[in-house]
Formats: structure tokens, sequence, C-alpha cells
């Protein structure tokens, strides 16, 4: 409307104006792609086809065309690495009526992909190279009698090749929701991917706690360290994320990621903020933890308490089946708000079954999400809250919850009622909390959390033989009281 106002106006076009200014753009990645066994993914291609089927009679929908990379991940149960920390191939795929299209490099489309999509969903599926996309939509369309489905984010390229605007119909993909809602395989994937990342991150932390007074360990040798305990674990893949180590001001920096420029050494002088997350294949992990190896400032302990006592009061929180995440996200703010503070970022986003870190539809923000269908079980999000005074620190206690059902005493309208389950099983730095702020109930949950961690993750050590992981384990997992 302003663009039209000052005599502008948009044109389609489809040449790459970048690439005119950029001719020795390096091509688009195309790197192997891989089956993800059913051991991991829970249900084969064709119970997905299914299921995607049965939603698109549903809206009369002839053709769902899948454009975001995850989505079809997910759908096809296969694997890749086009883009750094996101397991993730360059593709397309339209969907119909029992059968499907896959769009891709022909150097990725290997014996083994065939073979695997051919015993997953029988011989029901094509191959095409990834550029002809365009052009067997436009053939598809042009007689057709039912809407093509594209997710709202799909590109105008594709989108405006449906001839008729009756036909087309945006809305959020089936597959998101379906994503979303992790099976039983992914759901005890996800765990023991949580279990692994936790031995990983006590080795880290005691090896930190004992070396960090004798070498010079800093914020990218530190995160190098970590990676190499995340690689002594079963079916890691890589990261999940660049990892986010960071002492003092910059922790501060939420998105901060520290390089050779910005660079400091970890000392015992400041808070020390670890967000980081790693990509196994029965799950992705997300935790953050934050760490003084010397003595905190009263108010950094002030601080941290509150974070703390929000951290808490959502993981506790029971609440009506498919509510939306944003009505819950006060509940983590609260003790915050109480002195005049508050944090700048969302407080939960979902998380892939070794997908993406982040993933929709649902979240936990301030801000109310358009798509976030409701939170039911079986969903898995971040627990977040922070607290950053710009300059001089930075405080984040971050865990991955399952959605599970609670089961109160009544169960009003029959609605269902849902709390989060722990995934995260890391430690969480009890050296940093003013008891005196605590109630007896937070004290409990936490005392409860540190016995899952000791039960769960100690075992998994004593095994490696990570003899002083297990220490830090139980010296920071001692029952508090008042
Ligand atoms: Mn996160």
């Amino acid at each position: 409307m302003q663009l039209e106002a000052a005599g502008h106006k948009l044109v389609p076009i489809s040449t790459n104006l970048i690439e005119l200014i950029w001719p020795d753009r390096p091509g688009r990645p195309a790197n192997p792609v891989d089956p993800l066994p059913l051991k991991f993914s829970g249900k084969p291609v064709k119970d997905k086809l299914e299921a995607l089927n049965a939603q698109m009679k549903d809206k009369n929908a002839k053709y769902l065309i899948l454009t975001a990379l995850d989505e079809i991940a997910w759908f096809l149960n296969l694997r890749g690495s086009d883009i750094d920390y996101n397991p993730v191939f360059f593709s397309y795929v339209i969907v119909s009526l029992n059968s499907f299209t896959l769009f891709l490099n022909p150097v990725q489309v290997t014996a083994e992909v065939k073979q695997h999509l051919s015993s997953e969903a029988g011989d029901i599926f094509k191959i095409e190279p990834y550029s002809s996309i365009e052009d067997k939509l436009k053939e598809l369309v042009k007689n057709i009698d039912g809407y093509v489905w594209f997710s709202e984010s799909a590109n105008y390229a594709l989108t405006s090749l449906i001839p008729r605007k009756n036909l087309l119909m945006t809305d959020i993909t089936p597959v998101q929701l379906m994503k979303a809602v992790k099976n039983p395989v992914e759901i005890s994937g996800m765990h023991n991917a949580h279990i692994k990342d936790a031995a990983a991150l006590c080795c880290y932390f005691a090896w930190l706690e004992k070396n960090v007074e004798k070498i010079k360990i800093t914020e990218v040798s530190g995160a190098s360290k970590l990676l190499e305990f995340r690689k002594m674990q079963v079916d890691f893949v890589g990261d999940s994320f660049p990892t986010i180590s960071s002492v003092g001001p910059h922790g501060a920096i939420i998105h901060y990621c520290p390089d050779e420029t910005t660079d400091v050494q970890i000392t015992t002088d400041s808070l020390y903020l670890c967000d980081s997350g790693g990509q196994y294949k029965d799950g992705t992990t997300d935790v953050t933890r934050t760490l003084h190896f010397g003595t905190p400032t009263d108010f950094e302990k002030e601080c941290y308490t509150r974070v703390f006592k929000g951290h808490v009061k959502l993981a506790t929180a029971i609440f009506p089946s498919k509510i939306k995440g944003n009505y819950l996200d006060s509940f983590a703010r609260e003790y915050l708000w109480q002195v005049g503070l508050d944090y700048a970022h969302g407080t939960g986003h979902g998380i892939g079954s070794y997908l993406n870190v982040h993933e929709g539809p649902m979240g936990i923000s301030w801000r109310p999400i358009q798509e976030d269908p409701g939170l039911e079980a079986g969903m898995f999000l971040s627990n977040e809250p922070g607290y950053y005074q710009d300059g001089q620190f930075g405080i984040r206690i971050e865990d991955i919850v399952e959605v599970v059902d609670a089961s109160p005493p009544h169960n009003f309208n029959s609605r269902g009622f849902l709390t989060f389950g722990a995934v995260t099983l890391v430690p969480k730095i009890t050296k940093l909390l003013v008891i005196d702020m605590l109630t007896d109930a937070e004290i409990e949950y936490l005392n409860k959390y540190h016995q899952e961690c000791r039960d769960i993750v100690g075992p998994l050590l004593e095994q490696q033989g990570q003899k002083e992981a297990k220490e830090w384990l139980f010296k920071e997992t001692k029952p508090i009281s008042k």
C-alpha cells in the first residue's frame, strides 16, 4: 500500500540478482543423504503418508507441497548435512493421494536412498531433479480439481505457479503438528540423547572447575573441549547450534558466539553462561547452565534465584490441554517482574527429534504465536528464562521438557490437564541460589530433580569411567535445605 502510494510496485523476477554480482558463488551444497532407521524414527514413511493423505482428503487438497527442509526430512526418515547444525538436505516434495515425488539433486540420489524409500513406502514414489520442481508443478496443476496446499512460508516462485487463485491453499502443513508430537520411539530417543548429553556436560563442567585456575581456558577452547566430550557419546553427530560459551559481560549478549576476535579467558571472577546442544541420531539437545567458579555477588545470586524460581514455576505448572504456550509465559517471569526485571526473549521453543534445534509450531512466549495449535502430550519444548545485566553478566537456566499428562484430582469439562516432565538432567548449580528466597516446594522440586540426575546420569558416567565427572555430579546434587 505504501509502495503503491509512492508510485512503486513489486514485480516478480526469475533472475537471481545476487548471482549477477556474485558470478563465482559456490554451488548449493549436495552432501550425502542418509536413511534414518526405524529404531530412531519410530514410524515408516508409508504410515506418515497415510496420515497426511487423511488430512488432505479432509481439506479437499489434491497435492500437498512440502518446502520446509525439516518437514521433508521428517516425512521421509532421511537426514542430511546441507545446512550447518541442521541435519537436512535441499529438496522439495509433492505429496499426492497414495504417492509422492521427491525433488533432489541427482548426485544425492543413491541406491541406498531409493532402497530405503522402497522398503518404507513401497514403489509409490518418484525422484526427480531438484531443479525440475517448477516445471513439474506447472504440469500437475493444469487440470486440477482440488486444492494445492502450501505452507504459509512457501516461496512466491512456487505458489505463483498455481493458475487459479482459488485453488491455492496456504495453511500450516499437517507435517508441522505431526512432527511436533513425538511418537513413543522418538520420545525415548529424546530422553536417551539428553542423558548422554548430560554425561558430556558433567565431564566438561567437572574438567572446567578442576582446571580453570591451572591452565588458560577460554570461551573458544572451552567450547571445543565440550565438543570432545560430546564426541565420546554413542550416536553423536555434531553440535545442534554454535556453542554460546560466554564469560561475564559476554553472557549479557543473548546470541553471543565467541570467535578469535572476542575470545576471553574463563576465570573465577565472573559468571560463565554455557548454552549448547548436540545432534544425536536418537534426538536433539539444547541446554544452558550458568556457573561461577569463584564468589558470585549478592545481586548475581538474587537474579539467579529469581530466574530459577520462574524456571521451576513453569516446570511444575499444571494447565488445561490445548492451551497455547503464550498463556504460560508469565509464570517464568513472575519473580523477575516482582522487582522490575525481565528478559528480552521468549521462554520456550519446540525442538526436533534429530532435526532442527528450533521448531514450531508451538512455543512459549510473551508474543502470541499465530500458528500455535496448543500444547499436547508428546511435545518437547525448552524452558529457558534468563536475566541479562548489560555490560556485566548473563544468566539463563534452560532445560528441555516433555509435555505429559498431569492427572490432577479433577478434570474440568473433561479437557484433560497437562504438565512438564524433565528431559534435561544436568545439575542446577545450588551455589548460586539464595536458599532463603526459596519455598519448601521449590527446595523439594530441586532435591527430587537432582536425585533423578544422580540416579540416571550417575550410572552412565560410572560405565564410561568418568570418575571425576561423577564426583562433580554428586557434589552438585547434594540435597539442600533451609
Ligand atoms: Mn534453546
